[in-house]
């Protein structure tokens, strides 16, 4: 298999998005930037959680990563020549609050004015996530997600970006994934902070959503153009089977990956039947609040099979994924993205939608085939173009990754870009599912 797709095919695919449609591919500050101590950049929790022994699986850190940092403008020629007419890219906060409030690091703001400069005058729109996981390690020491106050330095640190950039961008997420910061960072223990207990990730999850609504508010103070969204890692729960029993899991499942954010974001407060299972570890009710977005992100990447699981605290167990897998073990699900477009749609009528994320990885070579991944995007765009026929207001879809990257705890044993990156020489080889997408990006424009 060469991944090379019949032209009529691709156009074919091309056509099915609108005029203005969004071709994006997606990055975060840690995964790709490195330079982690230069010019002034305050350390984040990534910086000091991979130093701890057996943490990270190939023993390794984002310090120096694909050395975006220093490669900038390659980068942004890379992402012209792939035909994107946007980018999301995280802003890394201890770069530009070196301590996390106070103290403004001048060098690390230009980075970031080079960049949006760099992406306009190559006609990119950018979409600007705000935190992408990296807590500055000055905020971590004074709490971090689990402390009253940081809804607040949060809406400071958004303030203070916008009051920067927001003559230039308009388009902002203000987190990226919140339930994985909270529970992988405080359940599961796989991030930092490396704690593993589930009424702290509870918590950290609550101040994740009071911190999107003082961003958003900040956000909208420090620019009246800004349009706010938030992005959301989302994946449909389907049961193991047709029993009862089953289909309870699958709700249960659905509830407190999905519905514990989409509920309060949409203004409707926790969902009832979750917080009943969590019990005396709920966090306080959530009256009165609302996202206020302009956008939902979804980042899909697979479902997830579940089946009842009685002694558990929320009555659920997944089921070891089946069928093809990606090299994360997930399956290869597209159906999954139209039914959680439509789902959204119908059950939340966001405004707008974006695939904020969606990608798969692959153990690709140097020579950059890999006709696994372009097999991907062709069936994950069909099923974008499916949504959008079924009047899903789907506005854009960012590939997961622009390049290869610092996959979190997962080292670098995972590559997800369009662009094979040689992490000795920082040499840069775009791969056949980066011509795919040239072209259909450049077909769909
Ligand atoms: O690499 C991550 C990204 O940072 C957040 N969403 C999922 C991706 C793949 O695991």
């Amino acid at each position: 298999m060469t991944g090379a797709q019949p032209l009529p095919a691709l156009h074919a695919l091309a056509g099915r998005f609108p005029t203005g449609f969004v071709w994006g591919t997606a990055t975060a500050a840690y995964q790709i930037e490195g330079a982690w101590n230069e010019d002034g950049k305050g350390e984040s929790i990534w910086d000091v959680f991979c130093r701890i022994p057996g943490v990270i699986e190939d023993g390794r850190s984002g310090a120096e990563t694909c050395d975006h940092y220093h490669l900038l403008d390659d980068d942004l020629d890379l992402l012209a020549d792939l035909g994107a007419s946007a980018y999301r890219f995280s802003v890394a906060w201890s770069r530009v609050l070196p301590e996390g409030r106070g103290r403004i690091n001048e060098p690390g703001f230009a980075f970031y004015e080079r960049l949006v400069d760099g992406l306009l005058q190559r006609g990119i729109r950018p979409f600007v996530t705000l935190y992408h996981w990296d807590l500055p390690q000055a905020l971590q020491e004074r709490g971090g997600w689990l402390a009253d106050d940081i809804p607040a330095w949060f809406a400071d640190y958004a303030s203070l970006v916008v009051a920067r950039l927001g003559d230039r961008v308009r388009d902002w997420v203000t987190l990226n994934e919140p339930q994985v910061t909270a529970f992988a960072g405080y359940q599961s223990g796989v991030h930092p902070p490396g704690v593993k207990d589930t009424a702290s990730a509870l918590i950290v999850a609550h101040h994740l959503l009071l911190a999107h609504r003082a961003g958003a508010a900040a956000i909208r103070a420090a620019s009246s153009e800004a349009r706010v969204g938030i992005a959301l890692n989302l994946s449909p729960a389907h049961p193991a089977s047709a029993s009862a029993e089953d289909g309870e899991a699958a709700r249960m499942a659905d509830g407190a990956g999905n519905r514990w954010f989409l509920d309060p974001l949409f203004g409707r407060g926790y969902p009832q039947d979750v917080v009943e299972r969590y019990g005396e570890v709920a966090p306080p009710p959530l009256e009165g609040y609302d996202g206020a977005l302009d956008f939902l992100g979804i980042n899909y990447y697979t479902r997830n099979i579940v089946r009842a699981a009685p002694g558990t605290k929320l009555g659920f167990e997944p089921l070891p994924p089946e069928g093809a897998l990606t090299e994360m073990g997930w399956e290869i699900y597209p159906d999954g993205l139209r039914e959680i477009l439509l789902r959204v749609h119908r059950d939340y009528a966001p405004r707008e939608l974006f695939i904020t994320e969606s990608g798969a990885a692959f153990p690709d070579g140097p020579d950059g085939d890999d006709p696994a991944r372009v097999e991907y995007l062709e069936s994950h765009f069909s099923a974008a173009a499916d949504a959008i026929d079924d009047g899903v207001r789907l506005r854009g879809y960012f590939v997961w990754s622009l390049l290869d990257n610092f996959e979190w705890h997962l080292g670098f044993t995972k590559r997800f870009g369009l662009v094979y990156v040689d992490y000795e020489t920082k040499q840069r080889t775009i791969k056949s599912s980066g011509r795919f997408y040239r072209q259909l990006a450049t077909a769909g424009r």
